[in-house]
């Protein structure tokens, strides 16, 4: 079928049999245990969530339904006139488990277009915020209005039966997913471009074309194929991560997919998470004025050890997960050696010289368990490169495709009716007697 609707409602049968018979024959049995480390420590390590469209393995890194990155890039379907991975092809993997054909991403191109157009009330609200307000706090804000229009919430005030969820849930999330472009172009508009008026979407653009057109960017194609693969790639990154993790969290109250998603958002805006593709070049250029574009290892390495030395953390490094480089971070440094221009940029020479000598220095710091990159470490240099340079503007992009992750999962959670979090908390006191006993 060239419907995703229908594609899905045909695999939601098998998925709730897998969840019954692993609640029937497995409920008591033990995957591991809790340590005090966890409690304390972020929960790191505990597998203690379920997470359908992708596992996190730390030194292969990211696999989408058993795909790696460089699977993807082999199997599924780029935009017309494209050859990177795009949203719509990424979304439908993650949300059915299977590569769609090139006819099923065109529709699904399609049905996205025909639902990005903002409500009047949702423009009005995004103009009258302050340009000083941080563009990610006004997607988040644009967002969780959005839920005026909630087709879940509404379904829900009538008293839909459990079963009948999901399909409301898909509904929602398509629209969000939709409309993110035109939002996210709004505020980059108001923000930076003195709110002059956005052209309308067009019906037979990608997702990620449209969103480029209403940036004001359409005539560089090969920015254009960067925030497709870009997009894509950060799609989704297992259920752990902050702003996956919330999303989870927060739909898990029934709250409808424009609250969860609003409240991922201003996670997504930390500095350890999302906000580090913004530090990464902040910290970047200011090496780059301390020592200058041509400098040697050794200046960079200095400049590194500056860093820590005052405390800081060396932004674009390091994970929770991941313990080797990570393959996002790769594919993004393959776009680069296979454009020239781009590996001739001062700014990403400079960052693949840090990526030389970082780990050694990292290693040598002692503190990190990864001392390799993450995707940040380069994301931003090359949005900077293309001639994007509003810094605050890059993790409201990350924000735009963190939406098809979490969607995703919001959409199976309520297909598979797991109930309300409640994880169970401890007070010190009450650790101390459990380490007594
Ligand atoms: N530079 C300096 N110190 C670092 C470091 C880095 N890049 N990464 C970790 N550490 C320190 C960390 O602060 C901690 O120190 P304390 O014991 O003093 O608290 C210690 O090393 C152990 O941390 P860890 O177990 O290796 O990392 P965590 O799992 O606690 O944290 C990160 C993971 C990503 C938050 C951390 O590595 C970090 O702060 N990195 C820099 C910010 C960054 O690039 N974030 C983006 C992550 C990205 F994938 C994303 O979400 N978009």
């Amino acid at each position: 079928s060239l419907s995703l609707q229908d594609t899905l409602a045909e695999i939601v049968p098998a998925k709730r049999a897998q969840l019954q018979k692993l609640k029937a024959e497995h409920s008591q049995t033990v995957i591991g245990e809790v340590k005090v480390e966890n409690v304390i420590g972020g929960m790191r390590g505990l597998k203690a969530m379920l997470w359908e469209a992708s596992v996190l393995d730390p030194n292969e890194g990211i696999r989408f339904h058993g795909l790696s990155i460089s699977d993807c890039k082999k199997v599924l379907p780029a935009a017309e006139g494209g050859q990177e991975i795009i949203l719509e092809s990424m979304l439908w993997l993650l949300l059915t488990g299977k590569v769609p054909t090139v006819e099923q991403t065109r529709a699904l191109s399609r049905e996205l277009a025909s639902r990005g157009e903002l409500p009047a009330y949702a423009e009005k609200i995004i103009d009258s915020l302050p340009k000083t307000l941080h563009p990610m706090t006004q997607l988040s804000i644009a967002v969780s209005s959005l839920n005026h229009d909630s087709k879940f919430a509404a379904a829900y005030e009538r008293g839909i039966p459990k079963t009948e969820y999901w399909t409301y849930a898909l509904e929602d999330s398509l629209d969000l997913i939709a409309k993110l472009p035109a939002l996210a172009a709004r505020i980059y508009t108001n923000v930076y471009r003195d709110g002059k008026s956005l052209p309308a979407i067009k019906p037979d653009l990608d997702l990620v074309g449209n969103y480029v057109n209403l940036l004001g960017y359409s005539d560089n194609h090969s920015l254009t194929e960067y925030l497709r693969l870009y997009i894509a790639l950060h799609g989704d990154h297992e259920g752990g991560n902050v702003s996956a993790h919330t999303a989870h969290l927060v739909g898990s109250a029934l709250s409808d997919p424009y609250l969860a998603y609003s409240a991922a958002l201003q996670g997504l805006a930390g500095p350890l998470h999302g906000l580090a593709n913004q530090e990464v070049l902040r910290w970047m250029l200011a090496m780059q004025e301390a020592v200058g574009a041509d400098c040697t290892h050794e200046q960079i390495k200095e400049y590194l050890w500056k860093t820590l030395k005052s405390g800081q953390v060396v932004p674009g490094y390091g994970h929770g997960v991941l313990r080797a480089p990570d393959p996002r971070y790769i594919a993004l440094q393959e776009f680069v050696d296979a454009n020239p221009a781009l590996a001739a940029s001062p700014i990403i020479k400079l960052v693949k010289k840090t990526f030389e000598v970082a780990p050694g220095v990292l290693k040598e710091h002692g503190k990190t368990k990864n001392p390799y990159p993450n995707v940040d470490a380069t994301s931003g240099c090359l949005l900077y490169h293309y001639g994007l340079n509003e810094f605050k503007y890059y993790t409201v992009i990350f924000g735009v495709s963190r939406s098809i992750g979490a969607l995703t999962q919001y959409v199976w959670d309520r297909a598979l009716g797991v109930p309300i979090e409640r994880p169970k908390s401890v007070s010190m006191d009450v650790l101390e007697a459990l380490v007594k006993k």
